[in-house]
C-alpha cells in the first residue's frame, strides 16, 4: 500500500500553517502503524507556488516553506530504517516560469538559446497578436502567453498546458533529457525508491502545431515519441541497486494505450484513473476490474487500484452524491451530498480495494474519513483551476486533523502563529487520529485491521482474482484457496455464505446478511473453486 503525503497538508512542524519535513518526521510513527509500504511525497521543491509547488523552480533541492535538503535526507533514512519506501514526484512536462532557464530565455529576448528549451513561437496575424494555435489546456482555457521583448515591444508567445506559470518544456531538445535524467539519478543518489511523473502523457509535441481536431491524431496527448524518454529513464532506475520503481501519471481512457507505458523496458506502473473515475456499480466496477487486470496480465506490470487524490473530488463526497462518478467537469460546489452514505460506501470501498491484486494508492486522509471541503470562502481559495475553469482543488487538500476538539487539530504545534493554510471544519473533531484511535467502528481502525490482513495474508497483494457467483449488486471474488471478499452495491441486504469465518466486515453484520453498501472479508474453508464451496449469497 503506497501512501500519498501532500506536503503543505500533512503536518506543520514549525507552526507557520503549513506543513513541512519537520511535521512529517513527528508523524512517520502514523504512516508507520497503518502498515504503508510506501510514501510518495507531492512535490516539495522550490516553488512559487503557482500551482501549489507543481511549478518547480529547481528539482534538486527543497522549498524554504517545507525544510532544507538535509531534512530530507533524514526522513528519507528515518522511512527505511521503518521498513518504508520513498517515492518523490518529479515534474518533466513543464516547470516554474521562476526556473533560471525560463528566466533566461525572457531576459535573452528573441535569440536567447534558452528558448529552444520551451515552445516560443510568434504569434499569428499581422501584428502577431493571435495566438499560435487555439489549444485549450489541460486546467481549461488558453495555452498560450505573450511575452515583452526587453526593449519593451510585444514579442512571442509560449506555451503552457497548465498556468501560465508553468511554461512547457521543449522534450525535442537534448539538453532538457539530459537535465531530467540527472535530476532522477540525484534522487536515486539519495536513496529515493521512485519516482511519481508527473503528467506523464503529455511531454511530446507534435512540432508542427496542428489544432486539435477530432480525425487526427492529438497534438500533445500522448505521442508515441514519449515512450522512448522513458525508456532511457529505464535504463537509469535499472543501474541501480534494489528496485527504484518509475510510476507514470497517466490519463488515458484507452487501456491499450495505456498498457504501452507499462511495457518491460519503460515504467513499472501508472495510476489506474478509471478505477478512480467508476460509479458505485457493481457492473460497472467489475467491468472497470476486469479491463484494467486485462490490460496490466500481457505486460506483467501491477495493477493499481485509486480511489482520491490532491487532484479529485474525495471520494466520501463522490460516493454519497446521486452521481457517484467522478469527472472534472462535475466537480460543482452546491451538489447535495449525504456524508452518511458516502462515509458507508467508502468503508466498503477500502475492503474492495485492499482486496484487488496489485498496488493499492491511499491518499492522506482517506484512512480517517475525511469528506470534501466544499465551503472554503472564496477569498480564502488558494488553487489557480479556480479562475480557469470554475472549479477548484482545495476542497481535497485541506489539512490532516490529529488531535484535540477544534481546530488546528493538532496539524500546527501549540502556539503556532499561524492558522492553517485552507480552513478545517469543526466537524473533523470527530476524525481526527486521536479520537479514532482504538474506536473499533473507525475509519482508521478499519484501514488498520485491512492493511494489517493485507500484509500478513499471501494470497492477497500480488496474484490474480476469481469471481464467484453472487447475485445481481454484489461483487464476490476469490483471491487464493481460502480467501473472499463480498461487496454489497445493491439497495437490499443478501445472505451471507453459513460457514464461512468473517475476518473482516465494513459494517456491523447481523442475521447473516451482508446489508446494502457493506463489504466483507470471508475465510473460505473449502477450495471456493469447488461450486459447493462458493459462497451462497
Ligand atoms: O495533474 C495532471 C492532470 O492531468 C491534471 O490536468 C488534472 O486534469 C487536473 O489536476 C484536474 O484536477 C498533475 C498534478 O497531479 C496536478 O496537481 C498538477 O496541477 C498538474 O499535474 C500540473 O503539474
Ligand atoms: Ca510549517
Amino acid at each position: 500500500m503506497i501512501y500519498q503525503v501532500y506536503p503543505r497538508s500533512f503536518a506543520d512542524g514549525n507552526g507557520d500553517g503549513i506543513g513541512d519535513l519537520a511535521g512529517i518526521r513527528s508523524r512517520l510513527s502514523h504512516l508507520s502503524a497503518l502498515g504503508v509500504d510506501a510514501i510518495w511525497f507531492s512535490p516539495w521543491y522550490p516553488s512559487p507556488m503557482a500551482d501549489a509547488g507543481y511549478d518547480v523552480a529547481d528539482h534538486r533541492d527543497i522549498d524554504p516553506v517545507f525544510g532544507t535538503l538535509a531534512e530530507a535526507e533524514a526522513l528519507i533514512a528515518e522511512a527505511h530504517a521503518l521498513g518504508i519506501r520513498i517515492i518523490v514526484d518529479v515534474v518533466p512536462n513543464h516547470c516554474s516560469d521562476a526556473h533560471p532557464w525560463f528566466q533566461a530565455a525572457l531576459a535573452g529576448g528573441p535569440d536567447a538559446p534558452e528558448r529552444e528549451l520551451f515552445w516560443f513561437r510568434p504569434g499569428r496575424g499581422p501584428n502577431g497578436d493571435q495566438r499560435p494555435t487555439d489549444w485549450v489546456g489541460e486546467f481549461g482555457g488558453e495555452t498560450w502567453t505573450r511575452t515583452v521583448n526587453p526593449d519593451g515591444t510585444p514579442g512571442d508567445w509560449y506555451l503552457h498546458l497548465f498556468t501560465a506559470e508553468q511554461p512547457d518544456f521543449n522534450w525535442d531538445h537534448p539538453r532538457v533529457r539530459a537535465e531530467f535524467e540527472d535530476i532522477l539519478r540525484f534522487w536515486f543518489d539519495r536513496g529515493v525508491d521512485g519516482i511519481r511523473i508527473d503528467s506523464a502523457g503529455l511531454l511530446v509535441k507534435d512540432g508542427t502545431l496542428p489544432e486539435a481536431l477530432a480525425d487526427r491524431p492529438h497534438p500533445f496527448h500522448d505521442l508515441d515519441g514519449v515512450h522512448e524518454i522513458y525508456r532511457a529513464w529505464r535504463r537509469i532506475a535499472d543501474s541501480y541497486p534494489g528496485e527504484r520503481a518509475l510510476i507514470g501519471e497517466v490519463w488515458l481512457p484507452d487501456q491499450e494505450r495505456f498498457a504501452h507505458y507499462l511495457r518491460p523496458d519503460e515504467l513499472h506502473s501508472a495510476f489506474n484513473f478509471d478505477f478512480l473515475g467508476c460509479a458505485w456499480d457493481a457492473t460497472a466496477l467489475r467491468h472497470c476490474v476486469d479491463e484494467t487486470l486485462a490490460a496490466h496480465a500481457p505486460v506483467g506490470a501491477p495493477a493499481t487500484w485509486v480511489l482520491s487524490n490532491h487532484d479529485v473530488t474525495r471520494h466520501v463526497t463522490r460516493y454519497g452524491r446521486a452521481d457517484t462518478t467522478f469527472s472534472f467537469a462535475s466537480k460543482r460546489e452546491g451538489v447535495p451530498t449525504d456524508l452518511e452514505l458516502g462515509t458507508l460506501r467508502a468503508r466498503a470501498a477500502a475492503l474492495l480495494t485492499l482486496a484487488l491484486p496489485g498496488a493499492v494508492y491511499v491518499y492522506q486522509g482517506e484512512e480517517l474519513g475525511l469528506w470534501e471541503v466544499e465551503d472554503i470562502p472564496p477569498a480564502l481559495r488558494q488553487d489557480p483551476m479556480w479562475e480557469r475553469s470554475g472549479h477548484g482543488r482545495d476542497g481535497c487538500r485541506v489539512p490532516l486533523p490529529w488531535a484535540g476538539d477544534a481546530p488546528p487539530f493538532g496539524f500546527s504545534p501549540d502556539g503556532a502563529t499561524r492558522t492553517p493554510w485552507l480552513p478545517q471544519p469543526a466537524e473533523w473533531k470527530d476524525r481526527t487520529v486521536r479520537a479514532q484511535t482504538d474506536d473499533p467502528h473507525s475509519m482508521l481502525e478499519l484501514y488498520r485491521a485491512a492493511i494489517g490482513v493485507r500484509r500478513s495474508e499471501a494470497d492477497l497483494g500480488d496474484g490474480t482474482l476469481r469471481w464467484l457467483p453472487a447475485p445481481d449488486g454484489v461483487l464476490a471474488f476469490a483471491r487464493g484457496p481460502a480467501f473472499a471478499c463480498l461487496v454489497n452495491l445493491g439497495t437490499t441486504p443478501v445472505p451471507l455464505p453459513r460457514h464461512e469465518a468473517r475476518l473482516l466486515a465494513s459494517a456491523p453484520l447481523d442475521d447473516d446478511l451482508l446489508p446494502p453498501d457493506t463489504a466483507v472479508w470471508l475465510r473460505t474453508r473449502k477450495r471456493p473453486a469447488d461450486p459447493g464451496a462458493a459462497p451462497a449469497c
